[in-house]
């Protein structure tokens, strides 16, 4: 009797990734692949979630993967079904997110002969996957499953990197699909589930003669600085022991995780909209870590000072602006602390970091001054107490566009939340499902903050969340289309009529009533004062909920410019 060779296979691979750690398969309906999603559940160690858009399961992997920082599977059947997946293998890829893709496709005498739901998979993904495999069929021979096991092993290994990122396994499957109940082609496993192959990553410890030559710059100039973005894969001890030695400030993105380290400035974006401070406060080196900073004010800031080093364990090119004079390939946190271990503690200008932290708090306390005293929902606001109003533990994620701004600039520095954004490449899409999938794998409550296009985007992604056995909360900010767009330099050169129509783009559909329509509760919030307790309730209950906010495009604009008056003032009249 032919043994199944496509049931063994599937299995087998389900098996090395468990193995491997994986927690998370999400997993979308179709024949072609039915024989790995069988295999998912029939394994029964893996949390597997179904999917009906190819689109959305990818990005609800992509949050499973981004909450728990082991690999998520997402598979889904050949065809377009495979394209659908793009989005969120790209933010993956940019994002740095371990993601195992796996596109079910047709054996290869089958490709390129008009066979139903056919496309080239191959290359599909272009450059963004770490590794990229097109699997032959399964079949019986002698020795096959050392081969499928080392092939999960390495597909796990390649997802984690450095850097980590998609891998894509396009895996033909030759009919019979279903189960055919013979006796399985053996693949055995290493004894004592260890996975085929073991990969151990070590920090790559920078050596002694670059550390002394970057320790002995650190140590000549007066006046240095860390400019931290997302990714920085610097901690907070040691950035403290740094900061302490050294007496420099540290310009940490909300994404950063460094706004409770020593040297934290969180209101460099008010504070660099002021001409004159940004002149008055330029630093003579710049250690730039993790992606550029959300900020723009930072980032044009940055464009008048010299001197810069961009530091990236993954050898990226993180440096939109090439203002970047020096680069250095090592892990941020093993090179500061060697740095930091060849320095006397002597600090050159010991007014230096003092000032700034002045200039944050005075800016920190003029922005709290505006913000207090009124009822108005302003976008500023419901930012700053969603971030305050988490528990500890619990994990924000942001949506692209005003949010992610409004938390950089508003939120007031707090350790103990994990913030969160799909930041690789800054789509609007995908963030229903990239929040679940977070919901699903971290450990503490979620929270997703958005505006209502992006929340829009991806409606279908709520699709199922009502019964996915899920807690998390969506707070919606409704500006009633895209507000982002009232703040770039449109008004005057396009017509009211244009600008609504092709850039604000106001939705045709109420939020709630399409999120009701998915069977989530939603709470209206009217005022400003109402989003504490309306968020503390919402996360003492179960499932998933979503508190709207309406606001206004044009009075949220006024009300941006005004804080950032408020700033300057303050600094000014200091
Ligand atoms: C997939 C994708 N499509 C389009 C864009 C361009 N874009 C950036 S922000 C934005 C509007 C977002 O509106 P909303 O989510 O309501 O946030 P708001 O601007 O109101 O804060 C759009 C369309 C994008 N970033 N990603
Ligand atoms: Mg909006």
């Amino acid at each position: 009797m032919t043994r199944d060779a496509n049931t063994a296979f599937a299995g087998t691979l389900v098996d090395e990734w468990v193995r491997a750690g994986v927690q998370d398969a999400c997993v979308a309906p179709g024949s072609r692949n039915a024989p790995l999603t069988l295999a998912l559940i029939a394994d029964g160690r893996l949390r597997v979630h179904v999917h009906l858009d190819e689109r959305s399961a990818a990005f609800f992997a992509l949050g499973c993967a981004r909450a728990s920082g082991r690999p998520a599977v997402v598979c889904c059947t050949s065809g377009t079904a495979a394209a659908n997946l793009y989005p969120a293998v790209l933010e993956a890829a940019h994002g740095r997110v371990p993601l195992l893709v796996c596109t079910a496709d047709r054996p290869p005498e089958l490709r390129d002969t008009g066979a139903g739901q056919t496309i080239d998979q191959v290359g599909l993904y272009g450059a963004a996957p770490r590794w990229s495999f097109d699997v032959e069929a399964p079949t019986d021979r002698p020795g096959i499953g050392s081969w499928w096991r080392s092939l999960a092993a390495r597909a796990t290994a390649s997802a984690l990197g450095p850097p980590a990122g998609p891998v894509h396994l396009n895996l033909a499957f030759r009919d019979p699909l279903a189960p055919t109940g013979a006796p399985l082609v053996d693949a055995p496993g290493r004894p004592d589930g260890r996975p085929w192959t073991t990969t151990t990553r070590s920090v790559p410890v920078p050596d002694p003669a670059t550390v002394e030559h970057l320790a002995s710059q650190v140590r000549q100039v007066r006046r240095g600085l860390i400019v931290a973005g997302w990714g920085a894969g610097l901690t907070v001890p040691v950035v403290d022991r740094f900061v302490h030695a050294t007496g420099w400030p540290v310009l940490a993105d909300a994404l950063s995780g460094l706004r409770s380290c020593a040297g934290a400035v969180s209101s460099h974006d008010a504070l660099l909209r002021v001409a004159e401070f940004g002149a008055a406060h330029r630093p003579d080196l710049i250690l730039r870590v993790g992606a550029p900073p959300t900020s723009a004010a930072t980032l044009r800031w940055l464009d008048e000072l010299g001197n810069q080093w961009l530091i990236d364990g993954d050898d990226r090119w993180l440096d939109p602006n090439r203002n970047a004079t020096d680069r250095v390939v090592a892990d941020a946190d093993a090179l500061l602390a060697e740095i930091t271990s060849r320095l006397s503690g002597d600090i050159a200008d010991r007014t230096w970091l003092p000032a700034w932290h002045a200039a944050d708090r005075r800016a920190r306390d003029a922005i709290n001054a505006q913000l207090a005293g009124s009822e108005e929902p302003f976008e500023g606001r419901i930012a700053r107490d969603v971030v305050a109003a988490l528990p500890d533990s619990a994990t924000l994620v942001v949506g692209s566009s005003m949010p992610v701004r409004d938390v950089e600039t508003f939120a007031e520095p707090r350790s103990g939340v994990r913030i969160i954004a799909n930041r690789g490449v800054n789509g609007i899409d995908g963030f229903a499902s990239t929040t679940l999938g977070v919901a699903a794998a971290a450990d503490g409550p979620v929270v997703g903050l958005t505006g209502d296009l992006s929340f829009l985007h991806d409606s279908g992604g709520l699709l199922g969340a009502a019964d996915r056995d899920l807690d998390a909360t969506f707070v919606v900010v409704d500006n009633n289309g895209g507000g982002i767009f009232s703040f770039l330099p449109y008004a005057g050169r396009v017509t009211p009529e244009q600008f609504e129509r092709v850039l604000a783009t106001p939705p045709a559909v109420d939020l709630a009533d399409v999120a009701r329509a998915y069977g989530l509760a939603v709470v209206e919030i009217e005022k400003a004062s109402a989003l504490r307790p309306g968020l503390d309730q919402a996360l003492t209950g179960r499932g998933v909920r979503v508190l709207r906010v309406r606001t206004d495009r044009a009075a949220n604009l006024t009300r941006h410019a005004e804080i950032f008056d408020a700033v300057a003032a303050a600094l000014r009249s200091a």
